[in-house]
């Protein structure tokens, strides 16, 4: 039988033998959720299209020589959806509780930003000396957007709120947010230091800000809309492919990575690049933190 035939629909297209729930070392949890999206839905389509592509994913990294799937990459099934924010940032919660207490890695594909909290949440639970890095185009950062505190546009003020946040690739806030990051005083890198940093002291800088257990919530539209234009609300001028994983890879040598989310993924018909692009990033962060 053709094996590509058989093969589960699942994260990696990975065998059962290495994605049976019991067995795995990490639990990608997908959530099809987009109802406080304010420019341009679409990410409730994201997590299906992170997981189609991945399918057709090469499961052998050729910089790490390994194949991450065999440590074992389960994949949830999708979350059921509530509208209400506040509601489905709960449901995050105890899902996210759930697959911590079973000792797994988490992994959640979003869905809008929003979620994140949720799985904030249940990770500070779990590492009482937990910060979280978030990689964003957005300051994310308002006291509450849209009537609700639980918005998308709220997720970092929310999560400053329970531990520390570093912030990575932001260049666009309000006058509102820029007020409360100096008065909070937490650590910010704007995307445009970063690109006049060639030295790439910043990562140090950034890395050295958090604790010892670190949560990453990475909004795709933190990456330059050239690679990555697939998001509801795009802004010029990101970060680049490279830099990102360099990050992500530095940072892993010298924290204790305990989770990460990559969201607001909104697939555009006809163009799969940066579904592809959102799968690989997953992987390649799978790599970095959990061998
Ligand atoms: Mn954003």
């Amino acid at each position: 039988m053709n094996p590509h035939f058989s093969s589960p629909f699942n994260f990696g297209a990975i065998p059962r033998e290495f994605s049976d729930y019991r067995k795995s070392r990490v639990a990608i949890l997908p959530v099809p959720y987009d109802s406080t999206t304010s420019y341009r839905p679409g990410t409730r389509d994201g997590p299906h299209a992170i997981i189609a592509a991945s399918r057709s994913m090469e499961l052998y990294d050729e910089k790490a020589r390994a194949n991450f799937s065999e440590m074992g990459i389960c994949t949830l099934d999708e979350l059921d959806i509530v509208t209400d924010p506040e509601r489905m940032v709960g449901r995050v919660y105890e899902a996210a509780r759930q697959v911590l207490s079973d000792g797994k890695f988490l992994v959640m594909l979003g869905g809008e930003h929003s979620l994140s909290f949720g799985t904030s949440k249940a990770l500070k639970e779990a590492y009482p000396d937990l910060s979280v890095l978030h990689i964003d185009a957005h300051g994310d950062m308002r006291e509450e957007n849209g009537g609700s505190r639980f918005d998308h546009g709220c997720v970092a003020r929310r999560i400053s709120e329970i531990c520390p946040v570093v912030q990575v690739g932001i260049r666009s806030l309000s006058g509102e947010e820029a007020d409360f990051i100096s008065m909070s005083g937490h650590r910010v890198f704007y995307a445009y230091d970063i690109a006049q940093d060639t030295d790439g002291k910043w990562m140090e800088e950034a890395i050295g800000a958090l604790s010892g257990s670190v949560y990453v919530t990475i909004d795709l539209d933190a990456l330059d809309t050239g690679i990555m234009p697939s998001v509801g609300t795009p802004e010029p001028g990101g970060l680049q492919w490279y830099t990102l994983l360099r990050l992500m890879e530095r940072l892993s040598q010298r924290k204790n990575v305990v989770g990460f989310d990559v969201v607001e993924l909104a697939p555009q018909p006809g163009n799969v690049a940066p579904d592809f692009t959102a799968a690989k990033l997953v992987y390649k962060l799978i790599g970095f933190f959990c061998r």
